[in-house]
Formats: structure tokens, C-alpha cells, sequence
């Protein structure tokens, strides 16, 4: 049985619940909000002591890490609808591509998106009830980040990291000139990852993420949103949000 633990279908909790989907893996989604700070709760913690999301629970083991849970599922699932190639050296391709994404593009565009919305939230917060929450945080580095955003953060931090971001589209444009996926000829993890952090750039990175800078990017982003399982899993994320009554009763609360 399989259990996964996410804020839904974006950014890392997309890699595995998008991967889950394409193998067409049946599998219970726990959504976890973060708007509660459900994430940092002792009975999350029990989980992943991290306080991180995604987390894959498979027969009462865990597995964290979103793009190690991928691989994960590939080895543990190896003949259903594969989404690493065979082939040692695309395999390698596929790696480079989401190390990439884990060590370089994620978090560019991260620090930009906490910046924009938690640094609002946090400054809703009173300072004992956002004390009280970071409290509550085990990653001293994620303390310090949450810190930043509500404080704000610094200029010239929001200055590089947008520059990291113009050049990790122009990466992905370059490559999407020479093939239709990122790792190889076919669709694989690389795509999988990269999308997760891509989608929805088009609106919040319109001025990097366009027609005119970055079609193949715009392209192959759209390609991936109209594949079955991509539908499948924002319309079953849509549905959860529509009926939260039903989402928390299956979660047993
Ligand atoms: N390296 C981890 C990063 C996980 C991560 O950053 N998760 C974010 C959501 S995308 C999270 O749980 N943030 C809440 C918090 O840190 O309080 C992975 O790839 O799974």
C-alpha cells in the first residue's frame, strides 16, 4: 500500500505524485497544509523528521527526498510504464538533469516564491505565534529561511537568484532546441522533476517564461500538462479542494 504525504500537485510534492500517476500506481494522498503548518506537527515529524514534504510511505517504510522517492518507485515498480530509460548512459542524462533541478533551478525559484508568499504570511502572524511556530521547525537552515521571508528578504539576494532563474530557463530552452525531452528522446524523470518546478512560470515568471524568450520551454511545459495522467492528477487535486469535508474524513480527522 502506498501513502503519500504532500501540499498537492507543485513543486517537490509534484515529482512523486506525478510519477505515481503516470505509472498509474493506486496510492492514498494525506494533503498536509501548510497554511496550518501541518508539515511541523509531532505526528508529521513521526513520518518525516525533516518536516518536509513529500513523503512516501510503502507497506510501513518511508521513503523521503522527492526525487528519490521517483527513483524509488521506478525500483520498486520496474515494469509499469518506466520513466527511466534503460539505457546507462540516458540514465546518466536523466540524473544530470534532476541534480540539476534539486541543487541549482529549485531553489532560485524558491527563494523568489517565499519571498513573494510566505513572507506575507509570516508577517500575519503575531511575533509569539511565528516564534511559536519556528519553534517547532527541526532544520536550523528552514528556521533561518522562514526568518528571512518575514523579515524580507535582502535585495540583492532576490537580484541573484532572479538572474539564477533567467539562466536556468535559458538552460532548459537550449535543450528543448535539440530534443523534445530533457534526458533523452523520451519522457523521463528529467521532464518529471523540471516540470514541477516549471509549471505555472508562465504566469509568475512572465517577463523569463514566455512566447518570445522561451517557447520551447512554453511548449514543452503545455505538452506535459495535456498528458493523461498530468489531467488526471490536477482534476483529482481540484476535486480535494473542492470537497475538503471529504478529504479530511478519508485522512481521519
Ligand atoms: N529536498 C527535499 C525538499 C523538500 C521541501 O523543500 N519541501 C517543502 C515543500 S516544496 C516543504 O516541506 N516546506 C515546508 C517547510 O519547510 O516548512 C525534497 O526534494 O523532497
Amino acid at each position: 500500500m502506498l501513502t503519500l504525504y504532500s501540499f498537492g500537485p507543485g513543486a517537490n510534492s509534484l515529482k512523486p505524485m506525478l510519477a505515481l500517476y503516470e505509472k498509474g500506481l493506486p496510492f492514498t494522498h494525506r494533503f498536509l497544509d501548510p497554511a496550518r503548518f501541518e508539515q511541523h506537527e509531532d505526528w508529521f515529524k513521526k513520518i518525516n523528521p525533516r518536516a518536509q514534504v513529500p513523503a512516501l510511505d510503502h507497506d510501513g517504510r518511508v521513503i523521503t527526498e522527492s526525487t528519490v522517492i521517483c527513483e524509488y518507485l521506478e525500483d520498486a515498480f520496474p515494469g509499469q510504464n518506466a520513466l527511466r530509460p534503460a539505457d546507462p548512459y540516458e540514465i546518466a542524462q536523466m540524473r544530470i538533469w534532476t541534480k540539476w533541478v534539486d541543487e541549482y533551478f529549485c531553489w532560485c525559484v524558491s527563494t523568489i516564491g517565499w519571498e513573494r508568499m510566505i513572507g506575507p504570511f509570516a508577517r500575519s502572524l503575531s511575533d509569539a505565534a511565528f516564534e511559536e511556530k519556528v519553534g517547532r521547525i527541526p532544520i536550523p537552515e528552514q528556521q533561518v529561511k522562514w526568518r528571512s521571508a518575514r523579515k524580507g528578504f535582502p535585495r540583492e539576494v532576490l537580484e541573484e537568484e532572479m538572474r539564477k532563474v533567467h539562466i536556468s530557463i535559458a538552460r532548459l530552452e537550449a535543450r528543448l532546441t535539440e530534443s523534445p525531452w530533457l534526458a533523452c528522446d523520451r519522457y523521463t524523470l528529467a521532464d518529471i522533476c523540471n516540470f514541477a518546478i516549471a509549471n505555472g512560470m508562465e504566469r509568475g515568471f512572465a517577463d523569463v517564461v514566455n512566447e518570445k524568450e522561451s517557447p520551447r520551454v512554453i511548449d514543452w511545459i503545455r505538452r506535459i500538462n495535456e498528458r493523461p495522467a498530468a489531467r488526471a492528477m490536477f482534476a483529482k487535486s481540484q476535486r480535494e479542494k473542492l470537497e475538503p469535508a471529504a478529504r479530511e474524513a478519508a485522512a481521519g480527522r
